[in-house]
């Protein structure tokens, strides 16, 4: 029997997390023969405590051999104590009258405090996505805040966007969903994210190709992708949550498993490639390996791909400088 893997997870008792750890439990996201223990972070409140404790037992009684432990907690430093991997997919949402600045600054505080927890107790090699938003800047503030982590370690969740887009193609494209390669979404998560298939292929064939149809590109496909959580949450009433866990148990099964030689999108600390100013949490194509994502380089940007993800990298550094007095 392998060792367990420590994963925690905040926001355990919202919508995500109840999509989410029962997937986890069943060996979904590391492998079904890779045994875990959940650490799982609620904030403090009773009827957050309660609720999480209703998930811890409906978890026991599925009775999952893989298993191996639950913790319920509402201290960063118990949920993040030698975790191997952190899902921080707890935010604090925005309420009625909050302006975006407000429900930054008080998303800085959660990630600062988690950041510095994650800091001090968690495994050196933690494997950390933020998928509570805004999932860029969130991964951001609480990469700063944890100065003894490798920085290479954070990561922002725009698998879902990288998903969202596949779909899209696929059935523009006539093609199966499974068959498209060489997809990325630039950026941040939010509507002014870039994604973009001039590169990707169908069993063997350019999508630009089978789709050969910009206005499509741009004002369809486009809009469509970076507008998709408002759509769900229109025909909903509650925003995406089974699809945003598959879209974590994906992004942290291929860091950890492999990519197969697959782009896959993440939102990555840039290393300064694409003009993209180093440590700035940006969705990029990457291939993952033995536990390691390597950033594909020199993919060709051309003038509109150059403006769209100008536009996206201006927001994010709007709202890195709206947070920048917080993180010394
Ligand atoms: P819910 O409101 O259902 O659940 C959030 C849970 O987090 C609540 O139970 C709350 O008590 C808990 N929480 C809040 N602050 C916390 C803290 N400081 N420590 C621990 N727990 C805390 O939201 P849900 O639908 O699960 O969404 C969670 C987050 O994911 C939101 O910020 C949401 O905007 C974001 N999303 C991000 C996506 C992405 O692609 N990156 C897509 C889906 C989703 O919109």
């Amino acid at each position: 029997m392998k060792t367990p893997v420590r994963v925690a997870v905040t926001g355990a008792a919202g919508q995500i997390g109840y999509s989410l750890l029962f997937r986890i439990a069943s060996g979904e996201m590391l492998g079904k023969d890779q045994p875990v223990i959940l650490q799982l972070l609620e904030l403090p409140m009773e009827k957050a405590q309660a609720a999480l404790k209703g998930v811890i037992m409906e978890l026991e009684d599925c009775a999952f051999p893989l298993l191996a432990g639950v913790v319920g907690t509402d201290d960063p430093e118990v949920a993040f104590k030698d975790a191997d991997i952190a899902l921080l997919v707890g935010a604090r949402p925005r309420g009625p009258g909050m302006e975006r600045k407000d429900l930054l600054l008080e998303n800085a505080k959660i990630f600062t405090a988690q950041g510095a927890a994650l800091n001090k107790v968690a495994s050196r090699d933690v494997k950390v996505l933020v998928v509570g938003n805004p999932a860029n800047t969130n991964a951001y503030i609480a990469m700063k805040s944890a100065p003894d982590l490798p920085a290479k370690n954070f990561t922002a969740m725009l698998r879902l966007d990288h998903n969202r887009a596949l779909s899209q193609l696929a059935e523009k494209a006539g093609v199966p969903v499974g068959d498209i390669e060489g997809l990325v979404v630039w950026g941040n998560h939010s509507p002014t994210m870039y994604p973009d298939y001039r590169f990707a292929t169908a069993g063997g064939r350019k999508l630009k190709e089978l789709v050969n149809d910009e206005t499509w590109n741009r004002e369809t496909f486009i809009p469509k992708v970076g507008k998709r959580g408002a759509a769900i949450i229109e025909a909903r009433g509650l925003s995406s949550a089974a699809s945003a866990a598959n879209a974590a148990i994906d992004h942290i099964r291929d860091w950890v498993l492999g990519s197969n030689g697959k782009w896959v999108t993440m939102g990555v600390p840039s290393d300064g490639s694409y003009g993209i100013p180093e440590g700035v949490i940006y969705g990029v194509p990457v291939i993952t390996q033995d536990g390691e994502y390597t950033v594909v380089k020199d993919v060709e940007i051309d003038e509109y791909s150059r403006q769209m993800m100008d536009r996206t990298l201006a927001e994010l550094e709007e709202e890195r400088s709206g947070v920048a007095h917080l993180l010394g």
